[in-house]
């Protein structure tokens, strides 16, 4: 069995003071450095996004952040400008340890989709070559922590366990945006994909 550590996320703006701050998010990063050692790999995933990317409310006029609105790919969730490609506020949390990373997969790329998931982007084909690169190194089973638990961690535990991999979330090294009830939302979903949740 070869198990690695997935890091999703851990940016600036996602922290407090940045533009999509997830309470907490800053609170996880000593105790995810902690964790890398007791893993056979380290991946972090770095949400990377054009400044013109259509998740952002800015791009819809009449729309306010945190607006649903549909997609051609389906439902979307506009949210703040967030981790726009170089800035600050895209880089990964000052404290985070990248030195035990095998690999760094930057998501979101696509102007016209967005891409909670670290597998496929949200018209759920579009893949990201993570399946390809953990199976291409047996790595058999996955631990994700990071932000948000209910949209980039949710989604990428999800399609980890379609796709046969087996997945834990350790929940004390996650932090929620929790959008009216999608927390408890996604708590439910990937217990029904069959991830473990610590
Ligand atoms: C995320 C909303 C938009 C996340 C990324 O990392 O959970 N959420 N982009
Ligand atoms: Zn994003």
């Amino acid at each position: 069995m070869t198990h690695a550590l997935i890091v999703i996320d851990l940016q600036n703006d996602f922290c407090p003071g940045g533009s999509l701050a997830v309470t907490g998010g800053d609170q996880i990063v000593t105790g995810i450095n902690r964790l890398m050692d007791d893993f056979d790999s380290v991946i972090l995933t770095q949400d990377w996004h054009p400044a013109d990317h259509r998740s952002f409310a800015a791009a819809h006029p009449g729309h306010a952040p945190f607006d649903m609105i549909t997609m051609t790919y389906g439902p979307q969730v506009l949210w703040p400008e967030h981790c726009v490609q170089g800035t600050a506020g895209a880089a990964f949390h000052g404290d985070l340890d990248q030195t035990r990373a095998d690999l760094i997969l930057r998501k979101g790329s696509n102007r016209d989709i967005d891409s909670y998931s670290a597998f496929f982007e949200n018209d759920r084909t579009t893949a990201t070559g993570l399946e390809g690169y953990l199976r291409g190194r047996g790595i058999s089973d996955l631990t994700m922590v990071g932000l948000a638990t209910d949209f980039c961690v949710s989604y990428s535990a999800q399609d980890a366990a379609r796709l046969g991999f087996r997945v834990t979330v350790d929940t004390a090294l996650c932090r929620a945006i929790d959008l009216d009830g999608s927390l408890q939302d996604a708590v439910q979903q990937m217990t029904g994909q069959g991830v473990r949740l610590l």
